[in-house]
């Protein structure tokens, strides 16, 4: 079935939402902040920067609802699980912007337009720092699981990079990349809220599965959106990744299909585009099989977190894990 238009819907609601959340969420705002103070008042200032600016915070709030599947508050070391976490993804953001040479992050100047390469990489190292002692604070288990999970951050990560502008990037390339530089770290979110939340052995593995799943869920629909929605939907330049030369699910799909709409894809891409190739490639993109079918496979996470979900007791917190991968999925609507 060709899509004509598969855009983001910006009206769905928030995800994970439980009874807490509203206070959750001040709770992680001001760990997140406290964490980030440093006697430097300058450096203090460039780590805060994107803290300041915004973002949805999923990844504590993911460690705070999988504490919560009993029923019981999440606790304060929870809570700062769950920020180690984010300042995790929040170091990953500074560099990132860094290698991408982006100038917009939140709506808001990146830290490296607006400081400076130099002071973004130390003040990422500085937020990779911090996360690292407060996972230390909260036993060797979480420790360890942050310290590999910063690692397969950067295997995913490179594993993109080495074959961007190559038409020839396999599938299992693309999986190992997104759950690397993505998933893992909601895998990791979900384990120690599971870990600190003191659940059982069986139980941390089935969060650490949800979140994994879930995260695979999220850099999908992540793609497909950069490929089919405007910049005024984004809020950001939409096509990012195929001007970029990382070519993603949606992208991999439509060159495997056997027809012409694959060999003109493939003969526009492999190296750096111009505006009308980028808008060719774009097209051909949106109007093929290739989302659909990538839509698809983001189904088969959805189905696999719920299912991971199965033993878990029937509360507000399981209710919230089991329908935000669904939920995050439809928020890329589709119209034919
Ligand atoms: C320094 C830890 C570290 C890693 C180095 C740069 C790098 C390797 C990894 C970057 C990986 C990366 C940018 C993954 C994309 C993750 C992603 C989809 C980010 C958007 O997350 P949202 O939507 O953003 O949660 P907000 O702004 O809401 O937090």
């Amino acid at each position: 079935m060709p899509l004509e238009n598969v855009t983001s819907n910006s009206q769905a609601s928030p995800l994970f939402a439980v009874p807490s959340s509203a206070a959750d969420r001040e709770r992680i705002d001001a760990a997140m902040l406290e964490a980030v103070v440093t006697s430097d008042a300058y450096l203090t200032e460039i780590a805060s920067h994107l803290i300041v600016a915004g973002g949805k915070r999923l990844r504590p709030v993911l460690s705070t609802v999988a504490a919560q599947i009993h029923g019981a508050p999440a606790t304060d070391d929870v809570v700062r699980g769950g920020v180690s976490c984010e300042l995790v993804h929040l170091g990953s953001l500074y560099h990132d912007d860094v290698m991408d040479e982006a100038d917009t992050r939140r709506g808001v100047e990146t830290v490296n337009a607006k400081w400076g390469n130099l002071q973004a990489i130390l003040a990422g190292d500085f937020l990779l720092a911090r996360a690292s002692g407060i996972a230390a604070s909260l036993g060797t288990d979480v420790a360890g699981l942050l310290a590999s999970t910063i690692g397969w951050l950067c295997e995913g990560q490179i594993e993109e990079l080495r074959y961007t502008y190559d038409v020839a990037r396999t599938e299992e390339s693309y999986y190992a990349s997104i759950h690397g530089k993505t998933a893992s770290l909601y895998g990791t979110a979900a384990r120690i809220g599971g870990i600190v939340g003191r659940h059982d052995l069986d139980t941390i593995e089935s969060l650490t599965e949800f979140g994994n799943a879930f995260g695979m869920v999220f850099q999908i629909v992540d793609d497909i959106l950069d490929a089919t929605s405007t910049e005024a939907q984004l809020g950001k330049p939409a096509g990012h990744d195929l001007v970029e030369g990382v070519y993603t699910l949606p992208v991999l799909r439509t060159l495997a299909l056997d027809s012409s709409a694959a060999d003109e894809l493939r003969d526009l891409l492999g190296a750096p585009l111009d505006a009308a190739q980028q808008d060719k490639a774009l097209s051909i993109v949106r109007s093929n099989e290739g989302v659909a079918s990538s839509i698809e496979t983001a189904n088969d996470y959805v189905e696999r977190a719920v299912a991971a979900c199965d033993g878990f007791p029937d509360t507000p917190a399981t209710a919230a894990l089991r329908s935000a991968p669904g939920a995050l999925l439809a928020s890329v609507s589709v119209s034919a």
